[in-house]
């Protein structure tokens, strides 16, 4: 029988393991990607590692999300960025020259290879055919130091696209269906190839925009072929030598094939407060939104920005309305500007802010009390924009750029124009002087190193018995950002004790005082929650502030996996529980106690939690390869390489 694409990549760079979806497989990491809000932790634990240098063919050290720089923290962590990468051979992107997943597209993605990236919107490059995936910052050291990375052999769900997509309506419409149909739970260990004559009108940014928010849906990536589109792209970067055809065979076979007609489509939108609330823009006509934010990883190519700048042109930002503009990087900036079309969108009163990730993650641009805010970002999670009680729909450049001309929701079919026609340009400007690349010549490269750049945290090995309180009981879809806010909180990243006081503050503000004190008293924190825990963000933050705040056990209906590999990182013990009745009997402040830990573990044995406190009993499942065992016993990943 013949492969499909996501087994011919895994297949060429599998160590580990057998090619069957559920079993745990290493592969081979030929690229990795950092950014500053999730680096700075994995470069120390790769330093605490004792390597000369990374051994990875490439690995990208991008400074996008704190680039605010109030106070010194956000400063004195891109210094040391700089100077780490220096010393270990990695390549530096600088403040100013774009978002990670834009840049690496740009600059560095390459069909058929394997990236793995410290940030959930890695799968970006799986528009270029790469198996590209979101990890901890711990799994992407562990790669920069050769090691492979392993996650469970994932199933793959053919999405088969059909026909044309009509005017005004566009890739980010594409994926928001892909989100109505798939929803963000209960994709786990499973990823999107794409295929089908659709594609072939679909170029590699818009692919891009639709493996982005393939995160979103909770898969391990998403894969586009790697065809003649990917050839033009990788050429207008001249980087044509990098290009390789990849496909699938024709008799390949797959877990599941979903058909999505393109011409069928029409303009979406993810409603409050999940990207799978899915509406048609239509059905919103109207509604009057104040913010119109445009940019992010998902949607700030060339293309959308052109597209936002046509329609603007010789308009003006409606008045009630505030237009954020954060160009995807550099390369789109210095190509609009070029070719005129900044000038556009300034004219039209466009609010130019940095290369960066910037309102996405809330650190900036937050919009008024009781807000409607349109972004054409990935997330719109409660909070996340950093006013809790606004309403944040997530769009289409198109849908955008109508709601800033008219001030309302408005389906851009109904703007009395036609749909701009862009054509790429030929010479793309293309600049790498914001890109540092290693000095090989340099030795006694001297690290950079503030005090906002702490040490790596530890946590002690298993205890026998886990037997605490539950600290939190918190429902379905709790996100990292639920865990830990990032915004204007983000700035203490290299700083555990003092990021941790901020974990669930939007959900209890009292949490980590109290979760702290049960740990000064020795007792052990538990947290209780349902389905699809961890979603989002693949931020390790979600596990080390909480294991640092003393919390042995996250007993959950279902987990993400990003977060769930991040816990087992860090020692903490993912459970599930069997019946939902048995989340139902238990309320915030029980008593537990889960006893004969080691060796229930170690012999693969069942374990019962006793609730003290209703007198009852239940048994959880874990699902923990031989290796990851090892991890939870020792008390997290890094205390096994120090032999602790
Ligand atoms: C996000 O979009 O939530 C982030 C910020 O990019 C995170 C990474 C982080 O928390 O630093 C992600 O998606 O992994
Ligand atoms: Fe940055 Fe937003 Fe993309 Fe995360 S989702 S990488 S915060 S632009």
């Amino acid at each position: 029988m013949g492969k499909n694409i996501v087994e011919k990549i895994l297949a060429g760079h599998l160590v580990s393991g057998n090619l069957t979806p559920g079993e745990e497989i290493g592969i081979r990491i030929d690229q990795t990607l950092t950014q500053d809000a999730t680096g700075t932790m994995a470069y120390l634990q790769f330093e605490a590692m004792n390597m000369a240098k990374v051994k990875t063919e490439l690995s990208v050290s991008y400074i996008d999300h704190n680039t605010i720089q109030i106070g010194f923290e956000n400063a004195d962590d891109h210094c040391y960025l700089q100077s780490v990468a220096q010393k270990f051979g990695v390549v530096l992107s600088r403040a100013g020259n774009g978002i990670c997943h834009q840049v690496h597209l740009e600059r560095f993605g390459k069909p058929g290879k394997t990236l793995i990236g410290s940030d959930s919107h890695t799968p970006t490059c799986g528009a270029l055919g790469m198996i590209a995936i979101g990890a901890g910052g711990l799994d992407v050291a562990q790669a920069m130091a050769g090691e492979p990375f392993y996650l469970a052999c994932p199933s793959v769900i053919r999405i088969n696209l059909q026909g044309q997509l009509t005017p005004w309506v566009s890739a980010k419409d594409v994926i928001l269906k892909v989100l109505e149909i798939f929803t963000t739970k209960g994709n786990v260990g499973t990823i999107f190839e794409y295929s089908g004559d659709g594609i072939a009108s679909l170029s590699v940014p818009e692919r891009a925009t639709i493996t982005n928010m393939g995160a979103e849906c909770g898969v391990t990536t998403s894969v586009f072929p790697s065809d003649e589109l990917t050839r033009l792209f990788l050429g207008s970067q001249q980087r044509e030598q990098d290009y390789t055809e990849l496909k699938a065979d024709h008799d390949a076979a797959y877990a599941r094939t979903v058909d999505i007609d393109l011409s069928q489509l029409e303009p979406l939108t993810a409603r409050p407060h999940s990207p799978d609330n899915i509406g048609t823009v239509s059905g919103m006509k109207g509604i009057p939104v104040n913010q119109v934010c445009l940019g992010s990883c998902t949607n700030s190519s060339y293309k959308d920005l052109v597209t936002v700048a046509k329609i603007l042109k010789g308009r003006t930002v409606h008045p009630d309305v505030s237009f954020i503009l954060s160009p995807g990087s550099r390369q789109v900036l210095d190509n609009l500007a070029r070719d005129g079309y900044l000038a556009d969108l300034i004219a039209s009163g466009a609010r130019l802010m940095e290369n960066a990730c910037g309102f996405c993650i809330g650190n900036s641009q937050s919009p008024k009390s009781g807000a409607v805010s349109l972004r054409t970002s990935n997330r719109n999670f409660p909070g996340r924009s950093g006013t809790m009680d606004a309403d944040v729909y997530l769009v289409s450049p198109e849908t955008a750029a109508a709601a800033v001309i008219t001030g309302r929701f408005t389906d851009p079919r109904d703007l009395k124009m036609d749909y701009p026609e862009i054509q790429m340009p030929r010479n793309l400007v293309i600049d790498d002087s914001m890109i540092i690349r290693p000095d090989h010549t340099q030795s006694n490269i001297e690290i950079c190193r503030g005090p906002n750049i702490g040490d790596p945290p530890s946590s002690t090995p298993l205890p026998d018995i886990i037997s605490g309180q539950v600290t939190i009981k918190v429902g379905d879809k709790i996100t990292t950002d639920h865990i830990i806010p990032a915004g204007a909180r983000m700035k203490y990243r290299s700083n555990i004790p003092r990021y941790s006081e901020f974990v669930f503050e939007n959900v209890d503000a009292s949490f980590a005082k109290r979760a702290l004190a049960l740990k000064e008293k020795g007792g052990h924190n538990i947290i209780v929650a349902g389905l699809s825990y961890g979603q989002g963000s693949s931020r390790e933050h979600a596990a080390i502030c909480p294991m640092y705040l003393g919390v042995r056990t996250v007993i959950a209906k279902s987990l993400e996996r990003i977060h769930a590999a991040n816990l087992i990182n860090f020692g903490i013990l993912p459970l599930n529980f069997l019946k939902d009745s048995d989340y139902d009997a238990i309320d915030q402040g029980d008593d537990l106690e889960i006893s004969e830990l080691k060796t229930a573990i170690t012999e693969g044995r069942k374990l019962i939690v006793r609730n003290k406190t209703k007198g009852i009993s239940f048994p959880v499942r874990y699902t923990l390869s031989s290796r990851q065992k090892q991890m939870i016993l020792a008390g997290g990943a890094l205390n096994i390489r120090s032999g602790q």
